[in-house]
């Protein structure tokens, strides 16, 4: 079974906990614990990963080098400042789909800079943490070979 990969950055380990009206309810083991039964419905088998470093992220990048077949990032902060995390994603060279829980664009404007949606296979704001789903959803027609059928 193809492999995807969901990856978060700093301080979504701390969903849940504060800022329900922004990032909702649901902590991170509950939204990991609903992109692994996503993942499965769409035949991908799924792995996590979290960390509040640039550093720990860059390095957790290359080690999925050959190892998966796609990837969610929600890169938090680093989203909008990290040349780093840009070319490990085109270090990795999967199909990746950029997500985040809040709509960014309807926020303060340092967040509507993106290193990453450029070279990202499709960006999902806004939809609150149901985003992981829509983008393993669609990373399972990428790695599946049909998303020639949306097009
Ligand atoms: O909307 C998103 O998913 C963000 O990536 C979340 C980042 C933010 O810096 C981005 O601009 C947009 C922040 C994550 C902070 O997570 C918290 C979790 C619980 C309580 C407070 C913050």
């Amino acid at each position: 079974m193809p492999v995807i990969a969901v990856v978060n950055g700093p301080n979504l380990d701390r969903l849940g906990t504060r800022e329900p009206g922004i990032y909702g309810t649901e902590t991170l083991a509950d939204v990991e614990l609903r992109c692994r039964d996503a993942g499965s419905a769409v035949g991908l088998d799924t792995r996590f990963f979290q960390s509040n470093g640039e550093g720990a992220l860059v390095d957790h990048l290359h080690d999925l080098v050959g190892a998966v077949d796609g990837l969610v990032i929600n890169a938090a902060a680093y989203t909008h400042t990290s040349v780093a995390i840009r070319d490990a994603l085109q270090v990795l060279d999967v199909p990746f789909v950029e997500v985040h829980i809040s709509n960014v664009h309807a926020r303060e404007s340092f967040r509507h800079t993106s290193y990453l949606s450029d070279i990202a296979a499709g960006v999902i704001v806004g939809c609150g943490t149901q985003g992981y789903e829509f983008a393993i959803q669609r990373l399972a027609r990428l790695v599946h070979g049909d998303a020639a059928k949306d097009e």
